[in-house]
């Protein structure tokens, strides 16, 4: 049994998984870099292990420390949160071969959903919609061409172990093909080092949808609905809602079946994402990637659904039988998320670590701030510029998007910009009201350069 949870993440995640922890009656211990002494995660865990020096390289992605801080507390199990280590199928294995529960699927899993080109073939294979494409990796210029005759311009070249954006590529023509075919190669091996790429159909402007799922240790798999995470920036989501303001309930239904589906064919427990490019003049929807951790925006579906992701991940590890059912998931009302980063969206989003001089934290009906910071808190500039989420929740999109405007007014942060004053801006305009927009929303009220 789980008794002692070793946190191996760092800002709000870290405080996130220590909440659930403490309320399912576990022990816990953080590690932490020397930038992180200060941080809110060491305040409120039983326990915190410094592991190393701010870069991420020599502490919180130096996996073989993190595992000797877990055997050294004896911890049974290690949660991973987003990012840093939560991906990485030999961390998930080393855990295993030290007897440590790893918080998140088996590491094979990892592995396989990490390859993109291989998940993607995998699911194809039972029934699954996928994208037209190569349906595999292009190992020369000439199985590229062979591809974009048979399914046209304009295409998408894709790293097969990137996932999220990084190393893709659109190509709008074919004089464009091999100059493109073979940046796209050296990108992925320059960020991965792994050359290998494949080509999609590109859809243009399409909703990004993602679903939950919920799978245990004895196969059931469940879904918790969906989210629309369609507002982003160079990749990086910034508003996030649930349910999706497009999808009509008969194309809801369909999706869901298919992600639990996705994830029984992936063999997944523990919660992860099925993501899916939905086109809204066709509805047609195909599967893209799957995530095999818990996400940034995770809060949407707790608030529609009521439950709560992480302790059931730790129940999932555990062993426990998942005890929820499809048919008794009720969704309620609608949410939506703000990522708050430390980011000068006049200043094309530049970061802006610094130190939090005065903090007034929204509340009230219907409001959710989950945050690793407080007044007095200086930001380190190692990491990434996420400082706080806040959520609301309301009985329909509307009362929901009246309570994100009125939170984000009461929000007030001195010392660091912030994405605040986007976001006022993101909730008043036409395209956010009509749920209508798409992934080129930021792009045409922001363009980057
Ligand atoms: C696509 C796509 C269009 N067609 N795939 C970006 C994030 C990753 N999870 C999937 N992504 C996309 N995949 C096909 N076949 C559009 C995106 C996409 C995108 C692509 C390039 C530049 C910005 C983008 C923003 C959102 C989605």
């Amino acid at each position: 049994m789980i008794s002692k949870i070793l946190i191996a993440n760092r800002g709000e995640i870290a405080v996130r998984i220590i909440r659930a922890a403490k309320e399912m009656g576990l022990k816990t211990v953080i590690v932490y870099s020397k930038a992180d002494k200060e941080s809110l995660g060491v305040k409120l865990a039983d326990q915190a292990i410094c592991i190393g020096p701010p870069p991420a390289s020599e502490s919180y992605l130096f996996y073989q420390n993190i595992i000797s801080a877990a055997l050294s507390v004896k911890a049974d199990a290690i949660h991973p949160g987003y990012g840093f280590l939560a991906e990485n199928w030999q961390f998930a294995d080393a855990c295993r071969m030290m007897k440590i529960r790893f918080i998140g699927p088996k590491s094979n899993v990892i592995r396989q959903m990490g390859d993109k080109a291989k998940a993607k073939a995998l699911m194809k294979e039972s029934g699954v919609p996928v994208v037209p494409g190569s349906d595999g990796i292009i190992d020369s210029f000439t199985r590229a061409e062979e591809t974009v005759d048979r399914i046209g311009f304009p295409v998408i070249i894709k790293a097969s172990a990137g996932g999220g954006g990084k190393g893709m590529r659109i190509v709008n023509e074919k004089k464009d093909l091999e100059k493109s075919y073979l940046y796209a190669a050296n990108e992925a091996q320059q960020a991965f080092g792994d050359s290998r790429v494949y080509i999609e159909k590109y859809i243009s402007a399409p909703k990004h949808i993602e679903f939950q799922v919920l799978g245990d240790k004895h196969g059931h798999v469940i879904h918790l609905f969906e989210r629309d995470c369609s507002i982003q920036r160079r990749h990086q989501k910034l508003v996030e809602e649930a349910p999706s303001a497009c999808l009509d309930d008969e194309t809801r239904k369909k999706m869901g079946d298919i992600a639990v589906k996705a994830a029984q064919t992936a063999q997944y427990d523990s919660a992860g994402t099925i993501e899916f490019l939905y086109d809204q003049g066709s509805r047609n929807f195909y599967f893209i990637e799957m995530n095999t951790r818990i996400q940034v925006e995770h809060p949407v579906t707790e608030s529609i659904t009521g439950i709560d992701l992480i302790k059931y991940q730790i129940k999932i590890a555990n062993g426990d039988h998942l005890d929820l059912q499809q048919t008794s998931i009720q969704r309620r009302g609608h949410a939506i998320e703000c990522r708050i980063n430390a980011e000068n969206p006049e200043k094309d989003f530049n970061p802006n670590p610094g130190k939090i001089i005065q903090l007034r934290i929204p509340g009230g009906p219907g409001i959710r701030v989950d945050s690793g910071v407080y007044a007095g808190y200086a930001i380190p500039p190692f990491y990434d510029s996420m400082v706080a989420k806040l959520i609301a929740w309301g009985n329909d999109r509307r009362e929901s998007i009246e309570r994100m405007k009125r939170a984000l007014d009461e929000y007030y942060i001195e010392g660091v910009k912030t994405t605040i004053p986007f976001h006022k801006e993101v909730l008043r305009h036409k395209d956010f009201l009509s749920g209508q927009y798409t992934t080129d929303f930021v792009n045409r009220l922001a363009p980057s350069s």
